[in-house]
């Protein structure tokens, strides 16, 4: 027998372990500004799972380092180690914490999701079509007026953002608004965001999509709804019919004219 592992100093190692990676983490602002109501609470289950990560990588370090160190052939010892034939707190040990880590966090994002995809009364709906290598966007409450590059949003009003692919898969990404999908050619795939922060971001694909996939961008302008109704109003072009066709196999979408509620 090896004898007993040490294990309150095992037990302290990763903790210390788990405070140090965690001190030099956190502080991180690891997606910048917060600019919609699921930021704060996605950035606090990042956090979480920093935490937990660290746990889980402290532990097998000094797990690791321990067994390195302890059980290390002297010079010149050229037998054969000792048979061993399992050790049955150790394997249960190793399967429950894993199962009780992986359960919590299933749990703890599966709320957070439920939580910021929750629909609000009077959403607004935005169709966003991408292909290789440019964002285009409709505003089907207005008669699907469309708009190629830039499109802006009323603060404070939950989005639906109703995605579709001409071509290959695209990734739809505002870090401000942490919220990210994939948008697949044949299905049309829905964003909720409400953005709560006036500004100007950054679109970005975040999908490899072919060459010219780190240009494919788009500029956000996200405004009080009375400089957005006269933005939106200022458009004069209708959705192209073939992004049109992409729209008409939706049939979940179900535009909210803008006149009603907030917009
Ligand atoms: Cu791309």
């Amino acid at each position: 027998m090896y004898g007993r592992l040490p294990i309150v100093k095992m037990l302290a190692a990763t903790v210390a372990g788990t405070v140090v990676i965690s001190a030099v983490m956190l502080p991180i602002s690891w997606n910048g500004q917060e600019a919609s109501t699921a930021a704060p609470k996605i950035d606090q289950l990042l956090d979480v799972m920093i935490i937990l990560s660290a746990f889980v990588f402290s532990l097998v370090m000094v797990m690791l380092f321990y067994a390195l160190w302890k059980f290390k052939a002297k010079p010149g010892d050229e037998s054969d180690g000792e048979p061993i034939h399992g050790n049955t707190r150790l394997e249960v040990a190793w399967t429950l914490i894993p199962t009780i880590i992986v359960l919590f966090a299933g749990g703890y994002s599966w709320a957070v999701l439920n939580d910021i995809e929750e629909k609000a009364d009077n959403p607004l709906t935005v169709d966003v079509f991408s292909q290789q290598y440019a964002w285009s966007f409709a505003y089907p409450g207005k008669g699907y007026v469309w708009t190629e590059g830039e499109f802006h949003v009323p603060v404070n009003r939950q989005i639906q953002f109703k995605m579709h692919a001409q071509d290959v898969i695209h990734s739809f990404w505002v870090p401000e608004w942490r919220i990210k999908k994939d948008n697949v050619p044949g299905i049309t795939t829905t964003a909720i965001v409400t953005p709560d922060k006036i500004g100007t971001y950054q679109l970005i694909c975040t999908e490899l999509c072919g060459f010219g996939h780190a240009s494919m961008r788009a500029k956000v302008v996200v405004e009080s709804p009375a400089k957005f109704r006269e933005w939106v109003a200022g458009l004069d072009q209708k959705v192209p019919q073939p992004l049109m066709e992409s729209v008409v196999q939706d049939d979940e979408t179900d535009p909210v004219p803008l006149g009603s509620g907030g917009a």
